[in-house]
């Protein structure tokens, strides 16, 4: 509001009554209406591309400058321009980029926060998962679901380095935060490798398992060599017009979402494929896992090489066109928002 009158030291009028009711903690709606209630969304967090390449530098340099037990977790978070201090690359997910050295440990804990990882570089790094353990391999997803423990090592004698997501704006935004450590740095293992896939995993279940809709998984592994051959088979038909082949990771013992917070999805544009323009109300972080193409989000357009990382915020316009065959792995709040019929897809 301008003040007219000429002394600037005789407040306006109305300025000065929302001083005088700032002091016992109001403030008038009339003043912030319109962008508490915006037509569409109109989100703070921009399109945003972090390139592998450089990551892969930065992440290294942190593995010589602190351990990852003296970090806990060794990770450099992805954090969106538009919110600077948040830890946070959409208003309600978590990225970052963990490196784990040969030998190292990254100790046991768990807390109520949601987490995912999608496997980028390297071999011989595991994650234990409530006393299970799962050999990591590039492009594996896999979970931590809130309140499981959760370790990670590497036996290997490479680095390996994952993309975390997880659903820590989202944890705080509900003040529902818990953590606690584990009795030791390495969970027992309590059973062998590949128990959950075999008994949840395999279009089975075991005779008496019955989950709620909103229950995490038992498979917290999704092996990227499964993920790819569906892929594979079902690139030889028609594709949708806006995604290309897309399919999303369910729990397969209730059709739902690995975890209720966060959704997963992968998709295949083939050679030579140009997707319409298309938007949704889950702002997506996505990962170019092969291929190469350009992505436009908005105004923004880039190249995607192999590995580079990039997010779609709420209601921003995406398109691609795919140089060569080209899959994405992305993940999203979708089933937060579809849970609270929040959840719109336009496809232009
Ligand atoms: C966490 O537990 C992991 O277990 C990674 O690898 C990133 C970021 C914030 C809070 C907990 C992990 C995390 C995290």
């Amino acid at each position: 509001m301008q003040n007219t009158t000429p002394t600037s030291q005789q407040p306006n009028p109305r300025q000065a009554y929302y001083d005088r009711i700032a002091k016992d903690h109001m403030t008038p709606l009339w003043e912030v209406l319109g962008a508490l209630v915006p037509k569409s969304p109109n989100s703070p967090a921009k399109p945003a591309l972090w390139r592998y390449a450089e990551l892969r530098e930065q992440v290294m340099e942190a593995g010589r400058l602190i351990t990852a037990e003296q970090a806990e977790r060794r990770v450099l978070i992805l954090e969106n321009p538009g919110l600077q201090g948040q830890s946070a690359i959409t208003q309600s997910l978590y990225a970052g980029l963990q490196l784990i050295l040969p030998g190292e440990i990254a100790p046991a804990h768990r807390h109520t926060q949601s987490a995912l990882r999608l496997v980028i570089d390297g071999e011989g790094a595991y994650t234990a998962v409530d006393g299970e353990r799962t050999t990591m391999r590039r492009g594996d997803f896999i979970i931590t679901p809130s309140w499981t423990f959760h370790d990670h090592g590497n036996l290997g004698d490479q680095p390996v380095v994952w993309l975390d997501g997880l659903d820590i704006p989202t944890v705080r935004f509900f003040d529902a935060g818990f953590a606690e450590h584990g009795q030791s740095a390495a969970q027992a293992t309590i059973r062998p490798e590949g128990d959950a896939l075999a008994r949840y995993g395999n279009n089975m279940l075991p005779v008496d398992f019955y989950q709620a809709p909103s229950d995490p998984t038992r498979v917290f592994v999704y092996p990227y060599e499964r993920t790819m051959a569906s892929l594979d088979k079902i690139a030889s038909g028609t594709p949708d017009p806006h995604l290309g082949y897309k399919l999303r990771y369910v729990n397969p013992a209730t059709g739902a979402s690995p975890m209720p917070t966060i959704g997963a999805f992968s998709q295949r544009l083939p050679a030579g494929f140009e997707t319409r323009p298309y938007r949704s109300t889950d702002g997506t972080v996505y990962v170019c896992q092969e291929g190469e193409a350009t992505v436009s989000v908005g105004d923004t357009e880039w190249q995607l090489q192999r590995d580079d990382i990039f997010v779609v915020p709420s209601w921003q316009p995406l398109k691609f066109l795919a140089k060569r065959d080209t899959t994405l792995f992305s993940f999203s709040d979708r089933p937060v928002l579809q849970s609270l019929g929040l959840w719109r897809e336009a496809r232009l």
